[in-house]
């Protein structure tokens, strides 16, 4: 485990009992996470109680009658700063309620949200994700009540909400009993480093285009060795950097030098003079 404070060491007890995953919301916006609820993966794993969802609107810990929850930044500049205390408030209230959880701030400064980590907090048993708003928050909560501070990317949105969602929303299906069939968990884009395979469904003819005889074939050893040529052929042309530190097979080996050759043949054809 690579993360610091307090990380999530949680694959023995679930192994014998399911539990419900806690998503606990700190925010100036709660109704924003309605969306989540409106239909889809994460509605039903609300319904079956795979996971559950609260929202504590950071406004109500503020401590004066205008519920002021920012303030303008010491040494001068633009634009606000949410105040220590609603947020200290709204964090410790959360923290009664979930022990156990895994407190996170969404910023740009945090480390790169990715599948890996999307896998690591599925191993939490519960979940505090602190949005920001305004230029963000108050140096002495990231220093004293944030587990790890987290960024779904390198661009500055107006608030956390949008990135709390998209968390919320990757490690949910990561969970036992949310996704239809675990199994399609294993195959996508990330889960085996590479980017996922082409993917066709009925009609097999549409517009010219056809579908891959092999995936027609019904022979799963040929579709499978198909499947993984391709993606690997698409995560070459996409996104190399995927290939540099990936464990690939034999076969993927023989794929790639084909592959080579056929660069270098045409790389020869148009560099020899005519
Ligand atoms: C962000 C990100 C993000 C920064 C100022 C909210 C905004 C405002 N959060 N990944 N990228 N947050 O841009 O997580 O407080």
């Amino acid at each position: 485990m690579i993360w610091t404070k307090r990380s999530c060491d949680w694959i023995f007890l679930r192994d014998w009992k399911i539990e419900r995953m806690n998503f606990t919301v700190l925010t100036l916006f709660p109704e924003m996470f309605a969306s989540l609820m409106v239909g889809g993966i994460i509605k039903r794993s609300v319904e079956n109680k795979r996971i559950s969802i609260q929202t504590i609107d950071i406004r109500d810990f503020a401590s004066n009658r205008h519920r002021t929850v920012d303030d303008r930044p010491y040494g001068g500049g633009c634009g606000m700063v949410m105040k220590p205390e609603p947020l200290a408030g709204a964090i410790r209230h959360a923290k009664g309620r979930h022990p156990e959880a895994f407190t996170l701030l969404l910023t740009p400064q945090g480390r790169l949200f990715d599948q890996a980590v999307a896998r690591e907090l599925a191993g939490c048993r519960g979940l505090i994700l602190i949005c920001g708003r305004y230029e963000g928050v108050d140096e002495r909560i990231r220093q004293d009540l944030v587990d790890e501070e987290l960024s779904v990317g390198d661009y500055v949105l107006t608030g956390g909400e949008l990135a709390a969602m998209v968390v919320i929303d990757a490690v949910s299906r990561l969970l036992p009993g949310v996704l239809g069939n675990e199994a399609s968990a294993q195959e996508e884009s990330f889960s085996t480093g590479l980017l996922e395979y082409p993917q066709y469904t009925r009609p097999s003819s549409f517009e010219g285009g056809q579908v891959p005889d092999t995936l027609l074939s019904g022979d799963h050893g040929a579709i499978r060795n198909w499947r993984r040529e391709a993606s690997l052929i698409r995560t070459f042309v996409k996104r190399p950097d995927l290939l540099l530190d990936l464990p690939l097979t034999s076969q993927d080996m023989r794929v790639l030098e084909k592959l080579q050759q056929e660069l270098q043949a045409i790389i020869e054809k148009h560099s020899t003079p005519f």
